[in-house]
């Protein structure tokens, strides 16, 4: 995938509070393309997998029993500099600290239930991307 790329999902939380049409607006907005995008749902599994760089951190089996319990909107997005300008949209991990006009200020509830995950490199985007979409689903 090319370094203009990025990968988020939106999580199952800010699913449950209908926030998914407003987070999408806002992403559109600030000026990301749609590569690929689907609903879906992680099996515990699936969500040991993905976070598995994660997995000796003491919020994991937390982290992976909230990915998998609801559904997810993933999506990869295109955009310059997309990783960086990406991970500036959604703010800081915990939203007490996420900056004011960012989707944790705005969506997320907590540390753990965060509303928005956007990938940490282009390295990292490459990989969550292809975790959840075939090449024929990048358009
Ligand atoms: P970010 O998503 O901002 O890159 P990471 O990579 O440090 O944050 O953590 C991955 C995910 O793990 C976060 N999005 C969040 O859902 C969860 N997480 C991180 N720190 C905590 C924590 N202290 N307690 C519970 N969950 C956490």
């Amino acid at each position: 995938m090319p370094s203009n790329r990025t990968f988020t999902m939106i999580k199952p939380d800010a699913i449950e509070k209908g926030h998914v049409g407003a987070i999408l607006n806002k992403i559109i907005a600030s000026g990301f393309r749609i590569v690929s995008m689907k609903m879906t749902q992680m099996s515990l599994r699936d969500a040991e997998l993905f976070y598995a760089v994660h997995k000796e951190r003491p919020f994991f089996g937390e982290l992976v029993a909230f990915m998998s319990r609801g559904p997810i909107v993933a999506a990869i997005l295109e955009k310059d500099n997309a990783v960086d300008d990406f991970r500036t949209l959604i703010g800081a991990t915990n939203p007490e600290e996420a900056a004011e006009g960012t989707l944790r200020k705005q969506f997320a509830t907590s540390m753990g239930e965060n509303a928005v995950h956007g990938s940490d490199s282009n390295e990292n985007a490459e990989i969550e991307g292809a975790f959840h979409f075939s090449g024929r689903e990048m358009f």
